[in-house]
C-alpha cells in the first residue's frame, strides 16, 4: 500500500508528496532515492507515475534487429561486439545481404527495423543512403530506426559535411528515427575509462538537439552498473531531462545493465536485480518529461523485463529476432520472443498489451498478422 507513513518512515515523505502533486524532483531527491534500501517503496512510487502516464497499457514492438557491421574504430572496453577491420570475426553487409534478409522475413508482421553498427573506418554515406533506400525498397511498409548519433557523427567526419546534412540526406533515404544509442554515462570521467576514443557526451546530446530540430525523434539510453557512480547517472538523466525540457524530441529512455562478459572490463558486474529495478525506478521518477521507459528483456531477462513494468517501465521492447550486442557480452536471454510469448508475459505481470510502432503509435488490429 503506497502510503504517506511508509516514505515518512524511510524519511522519504517530502519525496512522496512531490510525486502525488507532479512537482519535478532534483538531484538531491534523486541521490535519496538510490540510496533507499527499500527497492519496493522506490519502485511503487515510480509505479505511480506510470500508472498515471500509461495507465494499465503495456507496450511491445514487432521489429527486426539488423547490424550491417561490427567494424569500429572506437574500441569501447565495455563492448564484445565491435572489431577491428580484418580481425576473422569482423563482418560487413553489403546492400544485396540486407536485401536478402528483408526478403527472407517478407511476411514477418513487423513495423519496425532496428539498425546499428560500428563506426567503420571507410564506408561512404552513400552506403547508408543504399541500405536504407533497399529495406524500403522491400518493406515500404516499414519504419526505419536506425543509426545512433554516435554514428551520424562519424558519417560527417568521414564525409567532411556536418552532421544536420548527415541527417538530412539519410531521412531523404528512409531514416524515419534514431535508436538511443551510444549515450553510455555522460560523465566526461567515466568516458575517459571506458571510452575515450568516442563521442564526447556533449556530441552526443549536440546531435541529438540536432536531429530533435529537424524533426526527427530518437530514443536515450543509460549503460550503468560498471564504473559509474549513482551521482553519474543522475548527471545522464539530468542532462537528458533538459534537453527534453527544450525539444521535446526523446521517446523513450532505455537504462542498459552493463553485460561483462568478452569486455576489457569483466572483473565487474554482472549487475544484480535489485540494481536493475531501483535504476529503472529512479529513471522513471527523474525523467517527467521522456514519456516511456523501456525494459529491454535483451540485457535484463525477460523475467526481470516482466516485473520491471512494476518498477515504472511501460514498455518491453519486441521480438528483436537477432540480436548480437548483449549476447556477445553475454545476454543470457532469448535471441527472439514471438508476438505470443510477448503478449502472455505483459499479461501474466497483470498489464494489457499494447502493440505500438517506434513511435508508439498503437497498430490498429486491422495491421496485424
Ligand atoms: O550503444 C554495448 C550498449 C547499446 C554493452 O533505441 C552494452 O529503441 C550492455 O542502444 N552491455 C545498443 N550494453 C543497444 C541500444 C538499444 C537497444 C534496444 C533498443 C534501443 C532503442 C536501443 O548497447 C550500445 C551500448 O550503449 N552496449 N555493450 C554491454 N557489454
Amino acid at each position: 500500500m503506497v502510503n504517506y507513513s511508509w516514505y515518512k518512515q524511510l524519511q522519504l515523505g517530502d519525496i512522496f508528496a512531490k510525486v502525488e502533486a507532479g512537482e519535478r524532483l532534483t538531484f538531491a531527491d534523486g541521490q535519496r532515492l538510490f540510496a533507499c534500501s527499500d527497492v519496493l517503496a522506490v519502485g511503487a512510487l515510480a509505479h505511480k507515475v506510470r500508472l498515471r502516464l500509461h495507465g494499465n497499457r503495456a507496450f511491445y514492438v514487432m521489429n527486426q534487429h539488423i547490424n550491417y557491421s561490427n567494424i569500429c574504430v572506437n574500441g569501447c572496453r565495455f563492448c564484445a561486439f565491435g572489431r577491428q577491420k580484418g580481425d576473422p570475426l569482423a563482418f560487413q553487409l553489403t546492400a544485396a545481404d540486407v536485401h536478402h534478409k528483408m526478403h527472407d522475413s517478407l511476411t514477418a508482421p513487423i513495423t519496425e527495423v532496428h539498425m546499428v553498427g560500428g563506426c567503420h573506418p571507410d564506408l561512404p554515406l552513400a552506403y547508408f543512403e543504399d541500405l536504407l533506400r533497399t529495406i524500403k525498397q522491400v518493406r515500404p511498409d516499414v519504419l526505419i530506426k536506425a543509426f545512433t548519433v554516435v554514428e551520424i557523427a562519424h558519417f560527417a567526419a568521414l564525409e567532411g559535411c556536418s552532421s544536420r546534412e548527415v541527417l538530412r540526406r539519410l531521412r531523404a533515404a528512409g531514416l524515419d528515427m534514431l535508436p538511443g544509442g551510444g549515450a553510455e554515462i555522460f560523465s566526461p570521467r567515466v568516458r575517459a575509462l571506458l571510452c575515450p576514443a568516442k563521442l564526447s557526451g556533449e556530441g552526443w546530446l549536440r546531435v541529438a538537439r540536432e536531429a530533435h530540430e529537424l524533426g526527427i525523434k530518437s530514443n536515450a539510453t543509460m549503460l550503468y552498473g560498471h564504473v559509474e557512480s549513482n551521482e553519474e547517472k543522475l548527471d545522464h538523466m539530468l542532462a537528458l531531462r533538459a534537453l527534453q525540457d527544450e525539444t521535446q524530441g526523446f521517446v523513450c529512455f532505455i537504462p542498459l545493465p552493463f553485460q561483462p562478459a568478452n569486455t576489457q572490463v569483466c572483473e565487474v558486474g554482472p549487475t544484480t536485480g535489485v540494481e536493475d529495478l531501483k535504476t529503472m525506478a529512479v529513471s522513471r521518477l527523474m525523467l517527467d518529461n521522456i514519456p516511456h521507459l523501456k525494459a529491454y528483456w535483451i540485457m535484463l531477462t525477460v523475467k526481470l523485463a516482466q516485473v520491471a513494468l512494476h518498477f515504472g517501465a511501460d514498455d518491453f521492447d519486441g521480438t528483436v529476432v537477432e540480436e548480437k550486442i548483449g549476447h556477445m557480452a553475454g545476454a543470457e536471454s532469448e535471441q527472439s520472443l514471438t508476438r505470443q510469448e510477448l503478449e502472455r508475459t505483459i499479461r501474466d505481470a497483470g498489464f494489457d498489451p499494447v502493440e505500438r510502432n517506434c513511435f508508439f503509435h498503437k497498430v490498429s488490429n486491422c495491421h496485424r498478422v
